[in-house]
């Protein structure tokens, strides 16, 4: 079925392997290295960070913007010319690569910050040619400047593109700000691109299922392989479990994913005029002189439209700068025979198509071609649930236009998070529940904060407890996707209020006794203020007066206003926040807690702050054989104190594995009695073992790191708390 599939983000079947998989440095191993120049802190980024994207964003004329963007669409340029005179179709293609790479198991990837324009994605095969369409824009990026992110501009050129060929628009939210590095996203671990013959990724006989959380069935590709699973096209069945599964993992269900394809295939065509082999290679291995570009041929080639991008050639309808039902009407009014394209890709070909029913040349309109349809196309009408929608839309194209542009809008928009996030005069009023709505919170007095702080203290719960339903709630939040977080308190929702890590049982009971006594602050406020009573009352008792300075002012969402079925790839299969670890999965633990920390936006020593301070405030997942023990190498767990780097680091301690654990649990002995001191996992450990990670380990451990602890802690932890404000910001 086309239903979301959670599951953990870290499991596969692939065996262990490293967090990042194949990087850029082991594609591109000759390419020029930046990184150094980002070493101690200096930023890629030339706005420096006082830029506000949101500012300069709206001071732009988008209307004039959008006029631009129209009468580029049909200014054919003689270095890439138009097909049909209109680049509309290939900047739809562009923008869905863009959104497309989308996935929900991290939430990485997606349109939001222009990552398009950097390795791998500028070579990757499947975005074949896109640098062509992106050097288009330029003139008008140069225009807008800063004002405009790249990031924007690929998503509101595919509105523009759409709307300039008559199809429908829902709208159109700014906010996207670029970065100027490549971002270090897990792709996959395969050594080879799709157009080299890598293997596809779903085999049932093999028993191989995609790895988590990847969403394209062969490396170097946004979705599916358009021939067939692994090119084959005789395998219907096939065709469409690979769609299904790809595009739910791009939060798509089966009627999103008909509307999209063939919404977005009413438009353009596809290239593959000659063999491949006759073609320069991909932008980030090609010469300097040719300034970015790949995938090339002369000049007079490219003026005749001898292009060869995914290797299938030619049009689906025989208006393909127009909007309309021209897809389903030839999709279900001939049979299709299985051809080979000039470029020797195989896709279908209308048997004895009337002489209306066929397409104008790209480059010479008197000249007629045939249409054809990829293997992914023929699906939605060999699969039966798909034929089922697409008969549907071939017989009210209201119904399509309506399902085309919601999708559309959700496809280039689901990163974006809360839609407070959205900016510019095309944000639709309706809130769509893939928004995870909030509704509006009220800012308490702060005699109001001030009483229920007290309360907290004298209500029976513990340092710990109310330590763990605050992190509970906030940690959830997703630097990738801006999903997550503590507003709307979905902590006491389903599914989250179910999770095991949340130790379901102590948090029903620390948010009902919270709920008792919270007067009227909300739920959401009442879970975080509680975990900052706790910390300012654990660092009074190691000595420290400090404030937890939360904000305040969220609101409680519903049932009714959550997606149950869109929360649950959030769930944690580790954190190591608070020492848990569903199953061992197929990369490090510890690599599990990096992977945390950087979704939650965390320096390195503001991670190993918090991961040392729960330790000494007992804040950790209840395991199996060792209650809340594990990892608090502490005799006075709930005070805040650096006792965990403390004994970790002191020699008159030795560790073990227990060997029943799997290398995932450890045992702390006295170096002299050999009597056990201390249990402790992977995540602790390796502040210990990690030369970077024990350097901090020292600096918080030494004497006088104390405040320097305190402080880090409590910043990161407001940090967490406040990471999803984007209302307040
Ligand atoms: Fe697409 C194109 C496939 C979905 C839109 N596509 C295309 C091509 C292919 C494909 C192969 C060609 C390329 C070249 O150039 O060569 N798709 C596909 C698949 C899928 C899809 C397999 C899944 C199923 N699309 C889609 C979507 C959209 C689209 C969703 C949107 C919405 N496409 C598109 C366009 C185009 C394409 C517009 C055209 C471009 C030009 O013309 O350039």
């Amino acid at each position: 079925t086309g239903e979301m599939s959670g599951g953990c983000p870290f499991h596969g079947d692939g065996g262990v392997r490293s967090l990042l998989g194949r990087t850029n440095r082991d594609w591109w191993p000759d390419s020029l290295n930046l990184e150094i120049l980002t070493q101690e802190g200096k930023s890629a980024d030339p706005h420096g960070e006082d830029f506000d994207y949101a500012e300069a964003f709206n001071t732009i004329d988008y209307k004039a913007l959008k006029e631009d963007l129209k009468a580029l669409m049909t200014d054919s340029q003689d270095w890439w010319p138009a097909d049909y005179g209109h680049y509309g179709p290939f900047f739809i293609r562009m923008a869905w690569h863009a959104a497309g790479t989308y996935r929900t198991g991290d939430g990485r990837g997606g349109a939001g910050s222009g990552q398009q324009r950097f390795a791998p994605l500028n070579s990757w095969p499947d975005n074949g040619n896109l640098d062509k369409a992106r050097r288009l824009l330029w003139p008008i990026k140069q225009k807008y400047g800063k004002n405009i992110s790249w990031a924007d501009l690929f998503i509101l050129t595919g509105n523009v593109a759409i709307e300039s060929m008559g199809g429908p628009v829902f709208g159109f939210g700014g906010g996207r700000k670029d970065v100027y590095e490549p971002e270090t996203v897990y792709w996959g671990t395969e050594e080879k691109w799709v157009d080299e013959g890598v293997e596809t990724r779903i085999n049932p006989d093999e028993g191989k299922a995609l790895d988590n959380p990847l969403a394209a069935i062969q490396m170097g590709l946004i979705y599916v392989n358009p021939e067939g699973p692994g090119g084959n096209p005789h395998d219907p069945e096939g065709m469409a479990r690979d769609m299904k599964e790809t595009f739910a993992r791009m939060a798509m269900n089966d009627e999103e994913t008909v509307a999209l394809t063939a919404g977005g295939h009413a438009f353009g065509k596809a290239h593959g005029a000659k063999p491949a082999d006759s073609f320069g290679g991909a932008p980030e291995s090609e010469a300097l002189a040719l300034q970015g570009f790949g995938w090339l041929t002369d000049a007079e080639e490219i003026g005749k439209g001898q292009i060869t991008t995914s290797g299938i050639e030619g049009a689906w309808t025989p208006n393909p700068t127009e909007w309309g039902g021209d897809y389903f009407r030839l999709l279900f009014k001939y049979e299709y025979e299985l051809v080979q394209s000039p470029a020797g890709a195989n896709q279908w070909q209308p048997i004895d198509p009337d002489p209306e029913d066929m397409a104008p040349d790209a480059r010479d309109p008197s000249k007629k071609v045939p249409t054809m349809m990829t293997t992914a196309d023929m699906a939605l009408k060999r699969d039966p649930a798909y034929r089922a929608i697409s008969e549907r839309f071939r017989d009210d194209q209201a119904a399509l236009d309506d399902a085309f542009a919601r999708a559309w809008f959700k496809l280039c928009h689901r990163d974006m998070g809360p839609k407070v996030r959205y900016m510019g005069p095309e944000v639709p009023e309706e809130d769509l529940i893939w928004q995870d709505p909030v509704p509006a919170g009220t800012t308490p007095s702060d005699s109001a904060v001030a009483d229920f702080k007290s309360k907290v203290l004298d209500s029976g719960l513990t340092v710990s407890e109310l330590v763990k339903a605050a992190w509970a709630s906030a940690s959830t939040y997703r630097n990738s996707d801006h999903r997550g977080g503590a507003n709307g308190a979905r902590i006491r929702l389903a599914p989250q209020k179910d999770w095991a890590v949340n130790d379901p049982e102590e948090l029903s009971k620390v948010l009902s006794k919270l709920d008792e006594i919270r007067g009227d602050l909300s739920m959401a406020d009442a879970i975080v203020l509680g975990g900052a009573a706790a910390i300012e009352k654990a660092a009074k008792d190691g000595g420290f007066d400090v404030k937890v300075d939360v904000t305040t002012g969220r609101g409680d969402a519903t049932d009714e206003q959550t997606d149950v079925d869109s929360f649950e790839p959030l769930e944690p299969f580790a954190d190591g926040f608070r020492n848990y670890l569903k199953t061992k999965a197929n990369v490090k633990t510890e690599d599990m807690l990096i992977d945390r920390a950087q979704l939650l936006g965390l320096s390195i020593p503001e991670m190993t702050a918090l991961v040392g301070g729960m330790r000494a405030l007992g804040a950790v997942s209840h395991h199996a054989d060792h209650g809340s023990k594990i990892g608090v190498f502490t005799d006075r767990p709930g005070v805040l104190s650096t006792d965990f780097f403390v004994n970790l680091l002191d020699m008159g301690n030795r560790w073990e594995t227990v060997d029943e654990s799997g290398d995932e649990e450890f045992v702390g002995r006295d170096r002299k009695t050999g009597e056990e001191k201390y249990r402790g996992t992977r995540t602790d450990l390796v502040f210990g073992s990690n030369s970077q990670l024990r350097a901090i380990s020292e600096v918080f451990a030494e004497n006088g790191g104390e405040q320097k602890f305190v402080d880090t802690f409590v910043s990161a932890w407001t940090k967490v708390m406040d990471a999803d404000r984007f209302d307040i910001r």
